[in-house]
């Protein structure tokens, strides 16, 4: 029997390259990536996979990958993934972030009729510092950079898409997302692979391996396994109930970084090296989610921080 067809955009990249690896169970899958931050080593060899070099910020490539396929569900990853990187460029970020939103929705429309779902990739960046915790769907949105208010507008898309033309679709917003292959090679990538990245170089004998840990290490943070990520955003596209709402994708759990750190030289056996540095200018105290709405879809976490990073290490 032919598999039905799955569009992830982003594919290649950390997230997506996960993604792709369970869809593929069930799916033929097409990736359209531009490989700027991803890379083909996130993605298995398949003969159920077609990877097609596009960027989803130029129409023609996206209309291009419309003519060829009909899909049954589109997962959209594609991002300028970097906040630091969206306050550099905020220009070229709009283009690629919210651009390439509006071309693939426009082009989705085209095939609504066969589309079960367009799942969007947003961010817990929508809701800016605002201090009130935890995070709910309803709480006050209020992006403080280009990266967090081109998510809210692309998911404000996503949703007027669903109900004025008939898309079916959601958006789901990830909190702090970890697990392999994540890039920890920018001072901006996530602290959990700056940190893993850390740990084996100590373990390796790197004398030189340190911590930067900018603040007092009391700073909150809501840690999700990329694996509870996959599975939340395949029960989003699955479900017809889910259609025309945001979800956060979170874990249920809090965390400290200086806990976080005693947790992982626990795993480890290693003593960390740290060295104190002001907080970053802009950096939230606090971040946490409320995951009931999604739990009631059947949304069950299935890796705490801890089961997380002994997979992770
Ligand atoms: P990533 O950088 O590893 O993946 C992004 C992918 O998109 C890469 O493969 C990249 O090559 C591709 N891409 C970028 N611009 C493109 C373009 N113009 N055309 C085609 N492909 C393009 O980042 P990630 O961490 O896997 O993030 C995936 C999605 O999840 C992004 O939308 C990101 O904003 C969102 N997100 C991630 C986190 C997190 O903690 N990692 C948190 C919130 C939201
Ligand atoms: C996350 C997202 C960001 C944006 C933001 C919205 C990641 C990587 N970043 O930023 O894209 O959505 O949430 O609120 O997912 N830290 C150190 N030392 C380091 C690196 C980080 O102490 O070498 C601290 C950092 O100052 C912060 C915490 O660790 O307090 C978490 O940092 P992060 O960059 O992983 O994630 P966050 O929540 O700042």
């Amino acid at each position: 029997m032919k598999k039905e067809t799955v569009l992830v955009t982003g594919g290649a990249g950390f997230i997506g390259g996960h993604l792709v690896e369970k869809l593929l169970q069930k799916y033929h899958i097409v990736v359209l990536d531009n490989l700027s931050t991803g890379t083909m080593m996130n993605l298995p060899e398949s003969p159920h996979l077609d990877f097609v070099f596009g960027d989803v910020s130029q129409e023609e490539d996206v209309a291009q990958v419309f003519a060829t396929y009909t899909f049954t569900y589109i997962f959209h990853l594609a991002a300028v993934a970097s906040v630091a990187a969206s306050i550099e460029n905020p220009v070229e970020t709009h283009r690629i972030n919210m651009n390439g939103t509006i071309y693939l929705l426009h082009a989705a429309q085209q095939q609504a009729a066969h589309i079960q779902k367009f799942v969007f990739a947003s961010s817990a960046a929508v809701y800016g510092s605002e201090p009130t915790l935890p995070k709910k769907e309803s709480s006050i949105i209020a992006p403080i950079t280009p990266y967090g208010i081109d998510k809210w507008a692309s998911e404000s898309y996503v949703i007027t898409y669903s109900q004025l033309f008939g898309l079916k679709s959601s958006a789901a917003r990830f909190f702090n997302v970890y697990g392999p292959r994540q890039n920890p090679t920018s001072p901006y990538s996530g602290v959990l692979s700056i940190l893993t990245d850390c740990f084996q170089r100590v373990k390796a004998g790197d004398e030189t391996a340190n911590f930067t840990l900018y603040g007092d290490g009391s700073q909150v943070r809501d840690f999700v396994y990329v694996g509870d990520v996959v599975n939340a955003l395949i029960l989003l596209a699955e479900s017809e109930e889910s259609t025309s709402e945001v979800y956060n994708i979170a874990s249920d759990q809090r965390h400290t970084l200086l806990e976080v750190i005693g947790m992982y030289e626990t795993i480890t056996g290693e003593k960390l090296p740290l060295t104190y540095q002001t907080a970053r200018a802009g950096d939230i105290q606090k971040s946490y989610a409320d995951i009931e709405k999604i739990k009631k879809l059947g949304f069950v976490v299935e890796d705490s921080l801890e089961t997380g990073l002994r997979k992770y290490y």
